[in-house]
């Protein structure tokens, strides 16, 4: 059973009050900025471009944090705590300027010196380029995390790589989504800080050829890579910590040393430069081909090598008994992508420091803890044996023992158990042997938990339940959250004023004191000042959304909104043909009462799930037809918005009316993007999965719109269901079907969108669309009832907000922090 929630709660790090106030500043950031502009770019200040004087601001915000980022770090150093590190291979940080301004209460002084420049913040801002390090919620959530251990004052850092181009840019051609190379440090980035002096050495026993575009690995080539530092400030609320983000930059050694190794092969080394350099050139969208996928393991196993020397260099700088490692240290593997910091810490401290195994073992168990974030097969990391020895010969090794050691366990506990052995085996036998890396991450570390109760569950109970049998008190719950610096005081200052202006602003650094809205909900002048709000941040999306995209839309209606990754479990279709049946409704009846709806879209597929791409283009197919039919104009409109990033997510959140979180009940492991729609406003259709349920759970789910099969039935119909039932039975389902199959959003042609129809239809609907779709359709139904009482719906509004306390970062990092790190905060003077 778990033990945790058992510790006292007055362990738990308490957020830096608010009310507290500004730190002071060094320096005057008018003048910083002048000299910054003048200096750094070499231009008269009149001739200056607006990207220059981006950069001038932000180098001068950076010149404000400098000293407070220096005062951190000796605070560190003087107390030695017990420390953190978040190890992850994505970090979705987005736009950082006006995130540090707020955070380090800087606006008043930054917004004098604009005035007296004539600069405007706003538009400076939009300069910057989204830092794109992450394909979505799993790097996002790296993202808040770093803000919330900042801002509860934990001495914590981020360990990331990094990538020279982010997540690629989505363009849109034809409807169909095309693929364009982020290449975000075109520019030199203003927060960056270079450490050669802490350079790092990764040794892999083969070499890396890129050919055509395709890494192929040399056999038995030691090869020596370097990974170079690159620190990012990581700026808490109120300014008093600064925390710091890492991302490791790859290089050859320098050729000079490298001339020796080579026999006087100047070309050679020259080109291994070029090669090593590559490892971090770019961010895996997908693992789809396998040449790319072998790189990625290399990517993988760089993160953590370097990081690993770099913690353990810090321990030994403060700490003379290895004993003490998981006293001072504690590492969080963000999925299994730094799961190799299992063998590696076990071969640093078996072959360099020379401990015997069993306490090597120990420390590094007690050292790790691993958090697991999705449940679908195909993102189950397993890397080939054969990779592995090619690769990392010595971790091979290791790993080998661990399972020898890890199996012998599990036969004195299920004696004559071979099936169990076979099923909890670190090592996959098969056509070809692979190393199960969730395996790898339980068997390896004290902590396993999932993102949300559901998938927590899930976890223990299905997809690893042989291991959970063996070590049951090692698995946990951490529902995931999300900083309400960036997801609410900054993107929308409507929304945050008014709660501000209604309760105070200690909500900023303790979200549960929204609470207080709760009696609120049925104050008539609060509700319209809320109302107020949400137009607001409609009027601010829409007149960016028509400078940017030309795109006009109607103010008033229902802004729907589905944002994120395009996948078949996120289930993109069910909301698709729950337009199709609405257009239906409206083409059938044109006087019906039904209120005004914009159903917004945006997310980007990988670039090989074909499947994905065409869901896009069939979005894009359907908002064209409807929006050449006068029978809905002003109505009904689908907007599909290309490149979202986190700053789109920043401008459209906002202004968001309904939030469509509708998987499949048991493969969202969490979801994010719910709980920042809650947070503005938002009110929430969904199926009851992942933290949405509770979010229903505290908010009650008569403020909730949930529908559809639970995880429960998902699995136990899945024997039976068929969806030529549905399609036979239901006449909406099955015209709404007939228009994809027979060509009508697509000038006629039926073959183009065929493959949807097949996989709804012919290929069994794996994910249970037209299970849920009458379901669906009769909750939106009900939403657009509320939608005729603009007081029932604000007040169901008001008590989602007041109800979204818990889902802040701010609660997540506290419970990591407690149950599993028994780290503590390092207050800094
Ligand atoms: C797998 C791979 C495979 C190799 C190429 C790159 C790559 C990148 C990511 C992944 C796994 C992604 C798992 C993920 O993002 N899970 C999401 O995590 C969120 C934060 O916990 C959670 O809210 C979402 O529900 C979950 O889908």
């Amino acid at each position: 059973m778990p033990t945790e929630n058992t510790k006292a709660a007055a362990t738990a790090p308490r957020p830096a009050p608010a009310t507290a106030g500004p730190v002071r500043f060094a320096g005057d950031p008018n003048a910083s900025y002048e000299r910054r502009l003048v200096l750094d770019h070499v231009v008269a200040p009149g001739a200056a471009t607006l990207h220059q004087r981006f950069a001038a601001v932000a180098r001068a915000v950076r010149d404000l944090l400098t000293e407070r980022w220096l005062e951190t770090r000796e605070a560190y150093n003087r107390a030695n705590p017990k420390r953190i590190y978040y190890l992850s291979m994505e970090f979705l940080i987005g736009r950082s300027l006006t995130n540090n301004i707020t955070n380090l209460m800087a606006e008043p002084v930054v917004r004098e010196a604009m005035e007296r420049e004539k600069l405007d913040l706003m538009e400076l801002a939009a300069e910057e380029p989204d830092a794109g390090l992450g394909n979505g919620g799993l790097g996002r959530l790296a993202a808040c995390f770093l803000d919330s251990m900042a801002t509860l004052q934990l001495p914590a850092m981020g360990y990331g790589l990094r990538y020279e181009y982010g997540i690629f840019r989505q363009e849109i051609e034809n409807g169909t989504q095309v693929e364009r190379p982020d290449n975000w440090l075109r520019r030199p980035d203003p927060w960056e800080v270079v450490r050669p002096l802490r350079t790092v050495e990764a040794r892999i026993n083969c070499s890396v050829h890129i050919r055509n575009g395709a890494p192929q690995l040399e056999p038995n080539q030691p090869r020596v890579l370097v990974g170079v530092p690159f620190d990012r400030p990581v700026v808490g609320y109120g300014g008093r910590t600064v925390n710091t983000l890492r991302l490791w930059g790859a290089a050859a050694p320098d050729f000079f040393d490298l001339g020796e190794f080579n026999h006087g092969d100047f070309f050679g080394a020259v080109l291994d430069r070029v090669t090593a350099e590559n490892l971090t050139r770019v961010l895996y969208p997908d693992d789809s081909t396998d040449a790319g996928r072998r790189l990625r393991f290399v990517q993988e196993f760089f993160l953590v090598a370097c990081s690993l020397a770099d913690i353990l260099r810090r321990f030994r700088e403060g700490n003379n008994d290895w004993h003490t490692l998981p006293d001072k240290v504690a590492i969080q593997l963000n999925d299994t992508h730094p799961a190799l910091a299992v063998s590696e810490l076990m071969r640093v401290l078996v072959d360099d420091v020379k401990l015997g195994w069993d306490e090597s073992w120990d420390l590094t168990v007690r050292t790790l803890a691993y958090t697991n974030h999705t449940l679908l097969p195909e993102a189950l990391e397993r890397w080939p044996v054969g990779l592995f020895e090619l690769v990392l010969p010595r971790h091979l090794e290791i790993v080998f023992e661990i399972n020898r050691r890890f199996l012998d366990t599990v036969r004195a506990k299920y004696p004559g158990d071979e099936g169990k052995v076979a099923r909890a085996s670190i090592i996959e036998e098969g056509a070809t042997r692979a190393v199960r890396m969730a395996h790898l991450a339980i068997v390896g570390t004290h902590s396993t938990n999932g993102v949300a109760a559901i998938h927590s569950e899930l976890l223990r109970t299905r997809t690893v339940k042989d291991l959970a049998d063996v070590f049951p008190e090692r698995f946990g719950n951490k529902t995931n959250g999300v900083t309400p610096r960036r997801w609410l005081n900054l993107c929308n200052p409507a929304l945050a004023n008014l709660i501000t202006d209604a309760i105070g602003d200690e909500w900023v650094t303790d979200l549960a004191k929204l609470r207080a809205l709760v009696p609120l909900a049925d104050d008539p002048s609060f509700r319209a000042a809320f109302r107020r709000a949400k137009e607001a941040a409609k009027t601010r999306f829409t007149d960016w959304l028509q400078g940017a995209t030309g795109l006009v839309v109607n103010p008033v209606s229902i802004f729907d909104c589905q944002i994120k990754r395009i996948h078949e479990y996120k289930r993109q279709l069910l909301n698709v043909l729950q337009i199709i049946v609405l257009y239906n409704r409206f083409r059938a009846d044109p006087n019906a009462p039904i209120p005004p709806r914009t159903f917004f879209f945006a997310g980007k597929a990988a670039p090989a799930y074909t499947l994905a791409k065409l869901i896009i283009k069939l979005i894009n197919s359907v908002a064209g037809v409807v929006a050449t039919d006068p029978a809905v104009r002003g109505r009904l409109q689908v907007v599909f918005l290309a490149e979202y990033n986190v700053s789109l997510a920043e401008r459209l959140i906002p202004a968001a009316d309904v939030s469509e979180q509708i998987s499949t009940a048991g493969y969202e492991a969490s979801g994010t993007s719910n709980m920042k729609f809650m947070m503005n406003g938002a009110l929430t259709v969904g199926t009851r999965d992942g933290a949405t349920i509770e979010m229903a759970q505290e908010a009650g789910e008569e403020n909730f719109f949930l529908f559809g099969l639970t995880a429960e039935q998902v699995a136990t119909s899945r024997g039976w269901y068929d969806p030529h039932w549905h399609y036979n039975h239901d006449p909406e389902t099955r015209a709404a079907l007939d228009m994809i199959g027979s060509g009508h959003f697509s000038g006629g042609d039926p073959n183009v969108f065929r493959p949807i129809w097949d996989v709804l239809l012919t290929k069994g609907d794996n994910y249970m669309h037209l299970a849920d779709l009458g379901p669906y359709v009769r909750t939106q139904e009900r939403v657009a009832e509320l939608r005729a009482d603009p007081d029932g719906w604000a007040r169901k509004a008001i008590l989602n907000v007041a109800h979204s306390g818990r889902f802040s970062s701010d609660r997540s990092i506290t419970e990591y922090a407690t149950q599993i790190w028994n780290a503590k905060p390092c207050p800094v003077g």
